[in-house]
Formats: structure tokens, sequence, C-alpha cells
């Protein structure tokens, strides 16, 4: 087995975006193209020689022939031992679990996420540093920059290694061991959450649920920890095998792509309780009987009754959401007299917030919730999380949303999507919104009197970086807000994200659909943003 030192051109376009760098399988595929953005995170990591890698991804086409060159371009970079999920599987939160426990010196996850999968679906890679979590900015720009140089990466000359036995191999200087994955996930569970009560729970009584992985990741750990391990019926989780291209699905857990779920817990006899995760298992949507709960209500709802749960026994130290999140979880951290730190998003900004024990639970619109046990947003601990509650309170999940809008009141909130938006006329439509920015504070737009118009920047309280061109918000002096942001997980064009938020304190009126409720900001934010008029849609591609 001889290192091999290959000479290559930079690509210009390896540029990590809200969650790792994501482009469609052929552009992966390209010679060269994975192998350097691979050497650019091991010339960027200081001292990984001789250190713990962890890697794994969602089971998406492409994903064990990356695998592959990894191994072996770790082998020849020095690293002392790989950790790697059996059969190339590991969620991203059980690697940010396997990280931590493990005392790796980072790793690598690959994944597009909820993006479809499949030959001409999307790929991904994710670098994860020793807390467990994404590298943050400042890392990810020094992988870009490398990209943007490099001309030359290793890789040994060996042949491939079996992923389906769990056991030790070694590659040139590299021990390569296969391991479970979920093993070290599923004993994280069970010392956060009462396995015995959600068990009784879920197998004495008349409770029923289903949870749908989607024929991602999910599969493998939602079947071990819920019919296995907590006795839930033979069936309780559909779609548990992960398939390279999720079954032609589309692995994002919302109320348009999660539609066999939708179907069953809006239709007759349906169970009490429904949830999903996404094509890498850490995003999750939670549903009662007919009933929808949004990922805002979710975080709020969790913080507000965190104490129930006995790896929150002693309370939270602060909740953190990102900015287009809704305000509900400020206001269960301001009853319990704690901190809520606003974020731009991506989870990204989370851990040093987690690392520095200023916040246990943190939380995004986009379907991500998690805490500090891990240093990624976690579908099925947010999963498990409900079901603890559900289990102690003995009620069904709209009991416990309306008890909680009761109490709090209801923060309406829907995000509408634009996906796949002309670039060009994206960029036009926020830089027009930028250039009002300043001359909106103060002015009534269709009843709604201006109380803040601004682009989101963000000063991190620990370390001082800033953030900044992180969406625009324009803000009313009741409360409500209108969000526009560009998504930076997109492979092709530009999705435009709006987000809208209204508070209503009287419990007489918080049984509207959130479409009408809301309908006169949709209207505002169309007038403001000319949405129709630029990107030449007639109406939003997804509503959430
Ligand atoms: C990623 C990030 C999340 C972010 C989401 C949406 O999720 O990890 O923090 O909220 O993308 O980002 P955007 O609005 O830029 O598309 P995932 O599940 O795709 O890794």
């Amino acid at each position: 087995m001889t290192v091999q030192t290959v000479r290559t051109q930079p690509f210009l376009d390896q540029k990590p975006g809200t969650s790792g760098l994501r482009k469609q399988v052929p552009t992966f595929q390209q010679p060269h193209y994975l192998e350097n953005f691979i050497q650019s995170i091991f010339d960027s990591v200081e001292g990984c020689q001789g250190q713990t890698l962890v890697l794994g991804g969602d089971g998406r086409y492409y994903n064990r022939a990356a695998i592959q060159i990894i191994l072996k371009m770790a082998a020849a970079n020095g690293l002392g031992r790989v950790l790697v999920g059996q059969g190339g599987i590991l969620s991203t939160p059980a690697a940010s679990c396997i990280i931590r426990k493990h005392q790796a010196i980072g790793g690598i996850i690959l994944s597009a996420s909820h993006n479809p999968g499949g030959p001409d679906g999307d790929f991904g890679v994710k670098y994860n540093t020793g807390n467990g979590g994404p590298a943050p900015e400042k890392m990810t720009n020094a992988i870009f920059e490398r990209s943007k140089v490099i001309d030359q990466y290793k890789i040994l000359d060996a042949s491939d290694v079996n992923l389906d036995r769990i056991g030790t191999t070694t590659l040139g200087g590299t021990r390569v061991e296969v391991i479970d994955s979920v093993t070290d996930y599923a004993a994280l569970m069970e010392s956060l959450f009462d396995f015995d009560q959600i068990q009784q729970f879920l197998t004495r009584g008349k409770f029923r649920m289903c949870m749908d992985a989607l024929h991602a990741v999910t599969g493998p750990y939602a079947t071990a920890i819920f019919e296995r391990r907590l006795n839930a019926p033979a069936g309780t989780v559909q779609n548990g095998v992960p398939l390279e291209d999720f079954g032609g699905g589309h692995p994002d857990p919302n109320l348009v792509y999660a539609k066999d779920l939708v179907k069953v817990m809006f239709g007759d006899n349906a169970p009490d309780f429904g949830a999903a995760s996404d094509g890498d298992g850490d995003r999750n949507m939670i549903l009662g009987r007919n009933f929808f709960v949004t990922p805002s209500d979710s975080l709020a709802v969790l913080a507000a009754n965190a104490t129930l749960v006995p790896g929150y026994r002693n309370g939270l130290a602060g909740i953190a959401r990102s900015m287009p999140t809704s305000q509900a979880p400020d206001r269960v951290a301001a009853k319990l007299g704690i901190d809520c730190y606003e974020t731009p998003t991506g989870w990204k900004f989370f851990g040093n917030l987690l690392d520095a024990g200023k916040a246990t639970l943190c939380g995004e619109e986009s379907f991500g919730t998690g805490s500090n046990h891990v240093r990624e947003k976690d579908g099925l601990w947010a999963v498990l999380f409900w079901l603890n509650i559900l289990a102690v309170k003995q009620q069904s999940v709209e009991d416990v949303v309306k008890a909680h809008w009761a109490t709090y009141g209801r923060n309406y909130y829907s995000r509408h999507d634009y996906e796949g938006v002309d670039a060009d006329r994206a960029n036009t439509l926020m830089e027009n919104l930028r250039s009002r920015l300043s001359g909106l504070q103060g002015q009534t737009l269709g009843g709604y009197t201006v109380a803040y118009a601004d682009d989101f920047s963000y000063t991190d309280p620990v370390d001082g970086s800033i953030s900044s061109k992180q969406g625009i918000r324009i803000g009313f002096e009741d409360g409500s807000r209108i969000v526009f942001r560009l998504s930076g997980t997109g492979t092709q064009g530009a999705t435009l994200r709006l987000y809208l938020e209204r508070y209503e304190a009287n419990p007489a009126n918080h049984d509207q659909d959130p479409q009408v409720a809301l309908a006169d900001l949709i209207q505002l934010a169309d007038e403001v943003a000319q949405i129709r008029e630029l990107t030449g849609r007639p109406a939003p591609t997804v509503i959430t």
C-alpha cells in the first residue's frame, strides 16, 4: 500500500453553505472534486495526524463510494483511527454523539440532508469539529480558501474496506473500525429520557404512534429504539429501510413532503402521535391526531415542560432560536427567567452557546430541535422528548399545545418558500429590499406600523465574531414580523424564504388557520418585496 500524491486543479465553487458543501451528485463525481474538498478539510484541521475521525452518512447514492475514497485519504493523511458506521450509515446526531463520546478530532458526515437523492439528486459533505458540532464559519471559510488554491491531494493505493462487517481493519497505518451505527446513540437517548415510562405508555394503554423515516437514515435508529427497546408494535416505524434514492421521495419532514404520514395522521382512525425525520435524521416534524405542531411551538412546548423529563429535571440554562423562528420560545424563557438567544439560521451558531453553558435547548423553524446532549439538531431526540412529556401528562398533543397557547398566547407562524427561482431575480429582490430598509421605520404599511427594519447581524456573545446580512426583518409595533432570506442549502437557482409571524393573546382567537390569520401580512410582504412580480411565481412552492 503506497501513498499517492495526485496533482489537481482547484474548483472554485466549493464554498460550504448553511450546512456543508451541497451539490448535485454528478458534480461530486467529477474527477478530483470530492478529493479536493476532503484534502482541503484535512489541510485546514490542525494536528489531525494520529487522531480519531468519525465517518458516515445518510445512505444516499454515492455514500459508499465516497466513504471508500475518504478512508483512503484519511489513511494517506496520517489519521490514527477512523470510526465508520456499519454500511456507511450514521445519522447526523449519532455522528455528533460518537465524536464526543470517543473524543475524536472531528467527523465527516456525508449528507445533503432533506434534499432528494439518487444519481441525479444531491450529495453533500459536512465537517464537524471535536465538540461534535458543525464547523464554525471561521473553519468553513478556511476550508473554502484552501480549496481555491489546492494543487495536490494524498490517497492510499489500497483495496476497499468491507463496510458491512463490524470489526477493525488497518489501512496503511490507520485503524478503521466499523461500528454499530445505533448503539452509542441509543444509549445516550436512554440516559436522557424515562424509557420505562415511555414503554408503558406505548404498550399498556390505547396510545398509538406512527414514525415515518421516509426511507432515510432514521429507519435503523427508530426501529431499534421504538420497536425493539420500547416494544412498540411492529410497523410503528414506516418506510424504515434507508434507500439510496429515498424511494424517489423528498426526505423532508414537513406537511408537503411527508405526505404518507400526513394522510395517516389526518385520516380516519388516525393514531395519537405521528413524527417524521429527514435524510440525515436531524430534523423532526411532530403531529397529533389531525393536528400539526409548528417547529417553533414545539421548541416552546419542550422548553416549558422540560423539567418533566429526567435529563432536564434541573431546568434550563437558556434557550436559543434562529432569527426567523417564531418568538414563542422567548415567551417561555421570559416566564422561566432565563435568556433566549436569537442567532442566524444554521445550527453552527448554537455551538458556542451550548459549549459555554448559556443555552440548554435550541431550535429552528426549519424543523430542527436539539439540546446540549450533542451539538446537532436531533430528530429522534425531539420525538422521544414529546413522548416523555405525553407519558407524564397523559394528554393528547393537541391538548398540550392548546394549553400552552392559553398560558403564553399563540404566535401564528408560517413559512412560504419560492424554490428554484432565478438567482439574479432573487438577488435583485433582496437588494431592492435592502435599499429601502432605512426609510421604513415609523411608516405604516397595510395598517401595520414598522417598529424596525434591518438586515439581521449577529455578534456571537462567546467569541465576539460577527455574522452580517443574515436576513431582512421588518418588525411591526404589535410584535408581528415578516422576514426575507435566501436559503443557503439549495443546489439549483435560489430559494426565497418568507417567514411570517403574528401574536395573538386571546384564547378565543387561537383556532384560526394560520394562512387566514396571517393573510394581511402575506399580502403586505408581496407588496413590499414585489415577490410575485420579481420571482415570476404566482404562489409559493411550499408552505409550512
Ligand atoms: C440546515 C441547517 C439548519 C438550517 C437549515 C435551513 O439544515 O443545519 O440550521 O436551518 O439548513 O437552511 P436554509 O434556510 O439556509 O436552507 P439541514 O437539515 O439541511 O442540515
